[in-house]
């Protein structure tokens, strides 16, 4: 049963109905949400840590002193180091998350957690907790569901290891292209996801996929996403990185091929039945050619594997239309639950 968040904005009083202004209050610029007549939002700051006991103490105290109101809770996977200590001795709330992965904590994330706004930040100080405020501010201005702490802009040297940037960059491009859109940092760990997008998006990956599959979900199901430049850090002497750049790079590519496929499939499975069909030609051209100079098939099994490939393009072009009108359903229904959530 999810629990309740307990921390509030200081700057909301009960019954107050909010409007977008801005109030400046004790140590922190908050802004007024457009919120429900009868609560004042609540704020969730989520930290999944895997051995982080060298930086989790300064992101805990950054986070507290940026956002006051928040509650901030640290989802820890078993940690070998002080991890869990250290974030409950810094003020954070420490929940043990049984399966290890990045993506797998994110989900126990929304399933424990209900709050009307999540930050989502990595233990490791390589994103500033401090900016969080002014992110909020954008976020909720926006009314977008999910905002995404770009690092491309500006960023330490030695943030990014070697590959990394290159590798965001194609991710990034390569989405823009198969989902006609444009996003330019897709593996940001910094994040703020509203309500809204926790209730609607299953996430599948277990992994460090997650942050590839929570963008493709919002683009999927028509979640509107805003960028905010951050300044990206570099980790600090002595702290390690969980993410192994080939393993976690395959599983990242892995993650679009099949959301590609069960998002656009009429695309996907059009462009699986051109390729069978190509084969087909290639494949078919000399039995043809047999025909139209000896009116006889001499290369039969070439004609054979022709023929079944043309049936297999076929096929497939054919699952394609009909996954098709099963997502245009799957995409009014989720439509139509937008709308029931709408206050
Ligand atoms: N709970 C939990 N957290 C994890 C796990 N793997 C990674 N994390 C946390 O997820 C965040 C991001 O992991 P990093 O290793 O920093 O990955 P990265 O930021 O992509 O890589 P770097 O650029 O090297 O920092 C960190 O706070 C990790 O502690 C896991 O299996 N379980
Ligand atoms: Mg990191």
């Amino acid at each position: 049963m999810a629990s309740e968040v307990q921390g509030r904005c200081p700057a909301f009083g009960p019954g107050s109905r909010p409007s977008l202004a801005r109030r400046d209050g004790p140590g922190v610029d908050w802004l007024v949400m457009r919120a429900r007549a009868d609560a004042v939002p609540t704020i969730a700051v989520v930290i999944p840590c895997l051995d982080e006991e060298p930086t989790i103490g300064k992101v805990v105290a950054d986070m507290k002193a940026a956002l006051p109101g928040a509650e901030i809770i640290v989802f820890d996977n078993g940690s070998a180091d002080r991890t869990a200590q250290v974030a409950r001795a810094s003020g954070a709330r420490v929940i043990s998350s049984p399966r290890r992965g990045k993506g797998n904590v994110i989900r126990h994330v929304s399933n424990v957690i209900s709050a009307d706004v999540y930050v989502l930040i990595d233990g490791d100080d390589t994103y500033p907790a401090a900016e969080a405020p002014r992110l909020l501010e954008r976020f909720l201005e926006s009314g977008a569901d999910m905002l995404v702490a770009t690092r491309l802009e500006s960023h330490d040297d030695g943030a990014f290891r070697v590959f990394h940037e290159l590798g965001n960059r194609l991710i990034s491009r390569t989405i823009g292209l198969l989902f006609r859109t444009r996003v330019t940092d897709v593996l940001s760990g910094y994040r703020i996801l509203s309500d809204r997008f926790m209730r609607l998006v299953h996430l599948r990956t277990g992994g460090f996929e997650v942050e590839t599959e929570m963008t493709l979900q919002a683009l999927a199901k028509g979640l509107p996403i805003v960028e905010a430049p951050i300044r990206y850090r570099a980790r600090p002497p002595g702290s390690r990185s969980k993410l192994d750049t080939v393993s976690d790079g395959l599983l990242i590519g892995k993650c679009i091929l099949l959301l590609f496929k069960d998002y656009k499939p009429f695309v996907f499975f059009t462009a699986v039945s051109g390729l069978l069909l190509l084969g087909s030609l290639a494949v078919g051209s000399a039995p043809v050619v047999d025909y139209y100079r000896y009116a006889y098939v001499y290369h039969v099994p070439r004609a054979i594997l022709a023929a079944a490939l043309a049936i297999l393009a076929t096929v497939t072009f054919g699952v394609g239309l009909l996954l098709d009108s099963i997502s245009w359903y799957h995409r009014e229904q989720i439509e139509q639950w937008k709308r029931s959530l709408r206050p």
